[in-house]
């Protein structure tokens, strides 16, 4: 019973903390971070009370590492799995003049007529050397290796980031800059 209804609490707090902060008048800063005394405030005001303790279970507990608490305590976000637009903390960083795409033979046309689109993610994913890139290709079938003309995107105004662990992210890669 105490598990199920964590579980209830966890969902209704990635409800809140990636799709809709505005259903209980929560504001996300631009990072995604909530104040934990406004967010158990807006739970409580609207029927759905959790305690601070609790908070700190659910966030010690998931399974998948779904939130982080800040270092001062103060505030709490999701780490992942936005449909709302935040921005995760990676900075905007100068790319190299060419950078790699690796897809697959089928998805060759649509890419050929409308570029790189970022599909499910938040971005195009696109790798520093051709090895990686034909790897992240093979994952789907025939991999074809794209070379990006990264550092004209940027010049014309492209913002690129880059995770953690050295994928480069950007918003879209019109044809334009898809050298064949
Ligand atoms: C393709 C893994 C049709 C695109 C990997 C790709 C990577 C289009 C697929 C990371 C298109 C999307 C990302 C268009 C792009 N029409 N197809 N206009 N634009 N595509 O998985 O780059 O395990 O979302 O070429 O290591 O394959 O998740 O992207 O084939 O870094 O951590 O649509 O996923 O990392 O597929 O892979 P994905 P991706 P993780």
């Amino acid at each position: 019973m105490a598990s199920r209804s964590l579980t209830e609490m966890s969902k209704f707090l990635s409800y809140v903390l990636r799709h809709a902060p505005g259903s209980i008048g929560v504001v996300l800063d631009s990072n995604g971070w909530a104040e934990i005394d406004q967010l158990l405030e807006r739970c409580r005001a609207h029927g759905k009370p959790i305690s601070r303790e609790t908070l700190e279970t659910i966030v010690a507990t998931s399974a998948k590492q779904r939130y982080a608490i800040s270092e001062d305590g103060r505030r709490v976000r999701a780490n992942q799995g936005h449909s709302i637009e935040v921005d995760l903390g990676y900075m905007p960083v100068d790319p190299p003049e060419v950078l790699f795409h690796g897809t697959v033979t089928s998805s060759v046309d649509a890419i050929r007529a409308g570029g790189l689109q970022k599909m499910n993610r938040h971005h195009v994913h696109l790798s520093a050397d051709i090895e990686t890139a034909r790897h992240v290709g093979m994952r789907r079938g025939k991999p074809v290796v794209l070379r990006i003309a990264a550092g004209r995107m940027h010049r014309d105004g492209h913002v690129f980031f880059r995770s953690d662990n050295g994928v480069w992210l950007t918003e879209s890669v019109p044809q334009d800059y898809i050298e064949w």
